[in-house]
């Protein structure tokens, strides 16, 4: 959006909305019955009916009140759809409007959007319509609770209802692909963290400026299910060494032995829950649905570590022949083909896909895939000043969160970049969360790259 004119940047947005509404359509109709759409999957998810009407509500809040100022359509039902108002679990009992009246009240606010969008002013000097950033929040936003939908459905017991697309499958293999790819090694040296001038970035994702890091190796690749399998295999789960002393707390109490949505099969063998349908696991596809906690142990098990947020970030955008950072792992503009981001098919792709999307050093699926644990708290960058509201990030500072990278399968690329920050609590598995691995250079001077 940086490089559009006015009136390109609105025709831009207006394709995007719409693609949005799409999208999260599509993740309400179809082979779900309505009455599914109130149900409570689990108390760690809304009922999709909720998710449905507070884009809408929040689409009122930014776009119509905030940047048209026009009068408030519902005022009465905003407390309903505030996210602090009302915890998760709570949702379902709350009188919200019903499937048909929240579609209804959704595509009314937005025909008014549509309506305003031409006399809205695109105003340098004001930051909330300056390069039409509000407009980007709030596609990011629905997008954002398309991904949560997601992880809705793919709780929820009963008949299939979302569906692999066809051919999908089979391009996400590749022969040989799980052959552990290995690790690279990045120099010492200063690189630049977030970004100051990306005119849909966060309030999180700046001020940008440099970090110093000491040497270290971090992996091409996320880790597979099968070197999960070997962790397990060799006792992971039952060695209390391993854990960090909250992880093994969350590990005697939950009883986990295995990623979210695992069992085996009548031959012993692992086999997974995916979106209705039972398959085998497959053994080069990034583990997923695990929590920060077994990703923690299995990094120790590895004789490795997580990487710090600013590892991660590094590995991903730091250029360092022309000496800055990237927006994409592989350059400044978002290319389909080089990661498996948008929802594209409903899983990882396996070791060896996207090549092309490598980042400067050689490291794979940065972007896509499974969102990236990594070691560090969430916390503002120097400088950071929360906007437009601090209950976006602010609020969520401090060390109750740990925070991914990189988006997943379920993500669309209008919603992350090199320099985008997401954050959960380390007990949560029904992200689309797993890991990659690091370690510092120095404790194994001379060891492999
Ligand atoms: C950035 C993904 C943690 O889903 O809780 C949605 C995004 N903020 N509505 C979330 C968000 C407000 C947020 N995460
Ligand atoms: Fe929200």
């Amino acid at each position: 959006p940086g490089s559009l004119d006015e009136p390109a940047l609105k025709e831009l947005i207006a394709g995007e909305l719409g693609a949005v509404r799409d999208r999260s359509l599509g993740l309400t109709t179809g082979a779900l019955e309505e009455a599914e759409l109130t149900a409570q999957v689990s108390p760690l998810m809304s009922p999709l009916v909720w998710d449905l009407a507070h884009v809408g509500n929040y689409e009122e809040l930014w776009l119509l009140r905030a940047a048209a100022g026009v009068a408030p359509m519902r005022p009465e039902i905003d407390g309903l759809y505030d996210a602090f108002e009302h915890p998760r679990a709570e949702r379902p009992s709350l009188p919200l409007l019903p499937p048909g009246e929240a579609r209804a009240y959704i595509s009314a606010v937005r025909a008014r959007v549509l309506d305003s969008l031409g006399s809205v002013r695109f105003d340098p000097a004001d930051p909330l319509t300056s390069g039409g950033f509000v407009y980007g929040m709030v596609v990011q936003h629905e997008h954002q609770h398309d991904e949560t939908m997601l992880a809705t459905h793919q709780l929820r017991r009963g008949a299939p209802a979302l569906f692999d697309p066809p051919g999908e499958a089979t391009q996400a293999t590749v022969p040989g692909a799980d052959t552990p790819a290995g690790e690279v090694l990045i120099a010492a040296g200063p690189f630049e963290r977030g970004t100051s001038g990306d005119p849909w970035a966060y309030d999180n994702e700046g001020p940008g400026h440099m970090v110093d890091l000491p040497a270290y190796y971090i992996d091409v690749e996320p880790v597979t299910n099968a070197a999960y399998i070997a962790f397990m295999e060799a006792g992971g789960y039952d060695e209390p060494g391993l854990w960090h002393p909250r992880g093994w707390e969350w590990r005697c109490r939950s009883g986990k032995r295995a990623p979210a949505f695992w069992s085996r099969d009548g031959a012993g063998h692992w086999v997974r829950r995916r979106f209705g349908r039972t398959e085998p696991v497959p053994p080069a596809e990034p583990v997923q649905h695990v929590c920060w906690y077994e990703a923690d142990a299995y990094a120790r098990w590895a004789g490795k570590r997580l990487p710090t947020e600013a590892e991660w970030e590094k590995a991903a955008r730091w250029d360092p022949a022309a000496g800055r950072s990237r927006r994409y792992p592989w350059g400044e503009v978002y290319e389909p083909g080089r990661a498996n981001l948008g929802q594209r098919m409903l899983r990882p792709a396996e070791t060896g896909s996207y090549a092309s999307g490598a980042s400067a050093y050689g490291v794979r699926r940065l972007l896509g895939d499974v969102w990236e644990w990594t070691s560090s708290d969430f916390h503002g960058y120097p400088g950071f000043r929360s906007f437009p509201y601090r209950e976006y990030s602010e609020v969520f500072f401090g060390p109750e969160y740990k925070v991914l990278r990189g988006g997943s399968w379920a993500t669309h690329p209008l919603a992350v970049r090199g320099t985008f920050r997401n954050w959960d609590y380390p007990i949560r598995r029904q992200i689309f969360a797993g890991f990659r691995c690091a370690r510092t250079a120095d404790e194994t001077a001379g060891g492999t790259a």
